[in-house]
């Protein structure tokens, strides 16, 4: 029996229609946009993501309002070195923390700056949130530039780095920036009487709700260091950071934690140049626009002290030393690896990266998904050695 040509023709277009929904749900589908870089086999990011074991303290079951006298918080702030002119992209961050995780907690914001916050900066930050906000000067005596620096050796090397394309080598505010991240946030007097901090930047984005106190969870478990990207730097920034670092190692052997992570630090294999470029250094390092620390390890006898070696040294001029780097050597050596956590349940990006796991509890980013951009940006995930090395907690 012939079939008639319209019924004909709406059976094709029910099978393409089929075929087009199924190349779309792989095209969403979390396994299709991971890519696999330096032998991992598995993205852990893939694997359901919940909150992590253990007892959490919760927004309902304690008192997080704003004003309150016993609050449940603990001591700990938000922070955040920012310029005026960043308004705008800080508005989005703030947004973006309070409806995921802050206006259940409401921890306060303490913004820092080489400038005055103008007033239209405090009114609108404030606006965004029931927390209470503060705005801090950095002191000149923990900006400046120090005067062991010799600025005509800082604008020679500079040149040299802008040679190799080393984006903001010759913008000194950059450098100080870097060194007042590494060795001098901590200090500030308007930190003094908090332990825990968490660092945000303007423009970053945070995808997943969280309903745990985070600060009570790093007190809790005795976490030192908690992260949420792993990564490559560029060596030429870098070029004598080990060399010093193990300089300073030499001269205080003790301070070498039992349970390191020497291997993730001076891994060779993934990427030989990297570790080559790194005088020894593999590169890896916590991505620390991302940050939740325990100030007491920053304070304490040992960082302190490898961070004056590394003043002195001059490498936060005479190269770009970040303090991604500066802060991952000091953890990776002087912590125990058991006190440094994946936040992997806090979806993230700074551009071009993200943390974005598989959780019913986030929106707005792709699972495993590492990178938006260029396909080489996929190397420069270093979490592969890192869960070989360290793990996966
Ligand atoms: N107040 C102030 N903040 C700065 C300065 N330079 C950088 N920052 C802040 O430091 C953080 C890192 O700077 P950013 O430009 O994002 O560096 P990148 O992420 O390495 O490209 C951001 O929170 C900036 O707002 C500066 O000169 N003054
Ligand atoms: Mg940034």
């Amino acid at each position: 029996m012939a079939i008639a040509r319209p019924i004909r023709m709406l059976g094709a277009a029910c099978i393409l229609l089929c075929l087009f929904l199924v190349f779309q749900m792989r095209q969403d589908s979390p396994r299709s946009t991971s890519k696999l870089v330096h032998g991992m086999t598995k993205d852990p990011l893939l694997d359901p993501t919940g909150e992590p074991e253990g007892e959490l303290w919760r927004a309902e079951d304690h008192d997080y309002s704003p004003d309150s006298e016993k609050t449940a918080r603990t001591n700990a702030a938000i922070i955040s070195l920012v310029r005026n002119e960043e308004l705008g992209d800080l508005i989005h961050t703030m947004q973006d923390l309070e409806r995921t995780w802050n206006h259940k907690f409401n921890y306060p914001y303490i913004f820092f700056n080489d400038q005055p916050f103008s007033e239209e900066f405090k009114r609108q930050t404030q606006a965004i949130t029931k927390a209470k906000c503060q705005y801090e000067l950095v002191p000149e005596a923990h900006w400046g530039v120090p005067d062991w620096i010799n600025m005509d050796l800082f604008r020679v090397s500079a040149q040299m780095l802008e040679e190799e394309n080393i984006q903001y080598a010759s913008k000194i505010s950059y450098h100080q920036m870097c060194r007042w991240n590494s060795g001098m946030f901590y200090k500030h007097p308007a930190l003094e009487k908090y332990r825990y901090y968490w660092r945000i930047e303007p423009k970053v984005q945070f995808f997943c709700n969280v309903d745990y106190d985070v600060f009570r969870y790093m007190e809790d478990r005795n976490k030192t260091y908690g992260f949420t990207i792993n990564l490559y730097d560029a060596p030429q920034t870098i070029k004598t950071l080990w060399p010093e670092t193990r300089k300073f190692l030499a001269a205080n052997p003790s301070y070498l934690s039992e349970n390191n992570m020497w291997e993730w630090i001076t891994d060779d294999q993934a990427r030989p140049e990297h570790t080559k470029g790194g005088s020894g250094y593999s590169t890896c390092h916590f991505w620390s626009n991302f940050e939740i620390g325990d100030m007491d390890f920053f304070r304490g006898e040992k960082y302190e002290a490898y961070f004056q070696h590394l003043d002195r040294a001059g490498g936060f001029f005479y190269e770009r030393w970040g303090d991604a780097p500066v802060h991952s050597l000091g953890v990776g050596l002087f912590a125990d690896s058991n006190n440094v956590h994946w936040f992997r349940d806090i979806g993230y990006n700074h551009i071009p990266y993200y943390n974005c796991p598989n959780s019913p509890k986030c929106s707005g980013c792709t699972p495993g998904k590492f990178f938006a951009g260029a396909d080489f940006l996929a190397k420069e995930d270093c979490r592969p050695t890192y869960f070989k090395y360290v793990g996966t907690h």
